[in-house]
């Protein structure tokens, strides 16, 4: 009887341990840099609580233009439709590099530096990408998908000097993002995105596993080290094609220079067809929730969307369904570009007042496991 007693007692002990120790993993969401700054740290270890309340909507863009304007301040498509913010802000860097007053999409890095400011000053979360050129020229710019690419501004490659150059414009920009207090704003840096396509000098055809990993390495030891960069969180981020963990991780470059895991996916066929993008966005999230878990990384919809969202219930019906109980921290979709010359059609993938998709973007917005701007900045995510 005894026995039985102590035995229940040890195990009601090792009941409370477990509890304890999964407690303190839980908390235990830090940023890869380890000099990040205290808001940074803040901002990864509330991300990961937010995770399991909802995702936050993001916009690329949202800030500098919409559908038919262009720099309107306070504007943007998606406070038009819903009457807030989208809570995560995707800024793009392409062109930073080769000391470009605008970026590729035409954007004045000085707007964009005023804009992210005024995003994070509302409790709103920025994330950036970059479509660096390459390094053999403009025509194609980041589109050049030629071998080597990558291998030529790795140490002791030929292009490796002026590679440097464009980490010191970049590390400069994110050290100028300050708030009104002269502290860094915090940023979710997605460098090298959808680096399992093939369209990008960095993509799968165009560099070896190895050299990727380098790369990613090198770029992190450089802004960190040298340049004393210390308000990014670094996303990791393939496109839609793996297929399994192993595809998916065959480029990671660890997990010690890694915070979020991510992937892009869009919509190209007719969902009122086909349930490919529900079934498939759903599994690939089951197979990154199983390596966050292991890795205890963040997880991430980096970009997605429905080019022209012609499909009326389009948010409720397929991009909800596709992230079901997924606790990824956002879902961002692309550019609202408006008419594009270059491409002969309208660009745009948030919805703006009266689109056809607007009433089901209300209904998406007023989900619970949605998060806009007004209730991130409630959680105070950079405290
Ligand atoms: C693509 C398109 C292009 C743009 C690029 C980088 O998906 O939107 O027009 O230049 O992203 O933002």
């Amino acid at each position: 009887m005894k026995c039985l007693w102590l035995n229940n007692k040890m195990f009601l002990g090792f009941i409370v341990l477990l509890l304890l120790c999964s407690q303190l993993m839980a908390q235990d969401q830090t940023p890869c840099d380890s000099a990040a700054t205290q808001q940074t740290v803040a901002l990864c270890r509330n991300l990961k609580k937010l995770a399991a309340k909802g995702f936050m909507f993001g916009h690329q863009d949202d800030l500098a233009y919409g559908v038919n304007w262009r720099y309107e301040p306070g504007k943007s498509d998606v406070k038009e439709v819903t009457g807030d913010y989208p809570a995560v802000y995707g800024w793009e860097l392409g062109g930073l590099e080769a000391n470009e007053e605008k970026n590729l999409d035409g954007v004045p890095f000085k707007k964009m530096r005023q804009f992210i400011k005024e995003g994070y000053e509302r409790g709103g979360v920025i994330t950036i990408s970059w479509h660096a050129r390459s390094p053999y020229g403009a025509p194609k710019g980041a589109w050049d998908t030629a071998f080597g690419t990558v291998a030529s501004i790795l140490p002791a490659g030929v292009n490796h000097a002026l590679f440097k150059t464009w980490l010191d414009e970049l590390a400069k920009f994110f050290l100028s993002l300050k708030n009104s207090h002269g502290e860094a704003i915090p940023v979710l840096f997605r460098p090298y995105h959808e680096l399992t396509g093939n369209w990008f000098w960095w993509g799968r055809n165009a560099c070896t596993p190895d050299q990727f990993k380098v790369l990613w390495r090198f770029t992190q030891y450089y802004l960190q080290k040298i340049k004393k960069v210390h308000n990014l969180l670094y996303v990791y981020n393939t496109s839609a094609d793996f297929k399994t963990k192993e595809e998916f991780l065959e480029r990671y470059p660890g997990d010690d220079v890694v915070d979020m895991i991510s992937f892009d996916t869009y919509q190209y066929d007719d969902p009122a067809k086909s349930d490919w993008f529900v079934k498939n966005t759903g599994f690939q999230l089951g197979l990154i929730d199983e390596i966050a878990a292991k890795k205890n990384k963040l997880t991430a919809i980096a970009e997605t969307g429905y080019e022209q969202i012609p499909f009326a219930n389009w948010w409720t019906d397929v991009l909800s369904k596709a992230i079901g109980q997924h606790p990824i921290s956002y879902v961002l979709v692309w550019r609202n570009h408006g008419y594009n010359e270059w491409m002969k059609k309208m660009h745009y993938y948030a919805p703006y007042k009266g689109q056809v998709s607007s009433a089901d973007f209300i209904r998406f917005y007023q989900q619970e496991n949605t998060l806009f701007e007004q209730e991130v900045a409630r959680e105070k995510v950079y405290e």
